[in-house]
């Protein structure tokens, strides 16, 4: 969130007069941040102190970097000729992002295994980033080895549950080779 102070005598001509006068305020990307009030009046008996205007940074899910926008000010509508329809120079705000792009690792926590014996091997895949949806992550098992010969079939993907940042992967058994 971030305050920005308007004063009507920054827009005034010299000499200042008392103006009742009335800015419309603007962000140009509504995605990133909302402004509020929309509108700014200036009285005979205000004009001369700040109004504040607050910007609001809009979350989002993307990894979009740091946006740059502009709180844009319209001409100042006044019944004092002084006034009306005086520019006023908008003011630059930056919503910094919160969001990283996710990551998907897999990790051998037993990555050998004995064809005489009955251990497994054990992989886990992990990932980062939001837990809300099921993730659904393919493999491929690749070198020497031979499904259904040396090890049994592995199958191809795992699925991730909502809610969790793990699975683990259908364990590698040995298998017998008949010579
Ligand atoms: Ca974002
Ligand atoms: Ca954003």
């Amino acid at each position: 969130m971030r305050q920005v102070a308007v004063l009507a005598s920054q827009w005034c001509s010299t000499p200042c007069r008392p103006p009742v006068s009335r800015l419309l305020l603007a962000a140009i990307n509504a995605a990133e941040g909302m402004v509020t009030p929309a509108s700014l009046t200036f009285t005979t008996s205000d004009w001369n102190t700040p109004h504040a205007v607050t910007v609001v940074g809009q979350n989002d899910a993307l990894v979009d970097g740091n946006v740059p926008y502009h709180v844009v000010t319209a001409a100042a509508v006044s019944s004092d000729g002084n006034y009306n329809g005086m520019a006023v120079a908008d003011v630059a705000v930056t919503n910094l992002d919160n969001d990283v792009l996710p990551n998907i690792a897999v990790m051998a926590t037993t990555p050998s295994v004995h064809e005489a014996s009955n251990s497994s091997a054990v992989f886990t895949i992990t990932r980062t980033g939001s837990t809300v949806s099921d993730l659904l992550v393919r493999y491929a098992i690749t070198g020497t080895a031979t499904t259904g010969a040396d090890y049994v079939s592995l199958g191809a993907s795992v699925v991730i549950p909502a809610g969790s940042s793990s699975a683990l992967v259908p364990g590698m058994a040995a298998q017998r080779c008949s010579l």
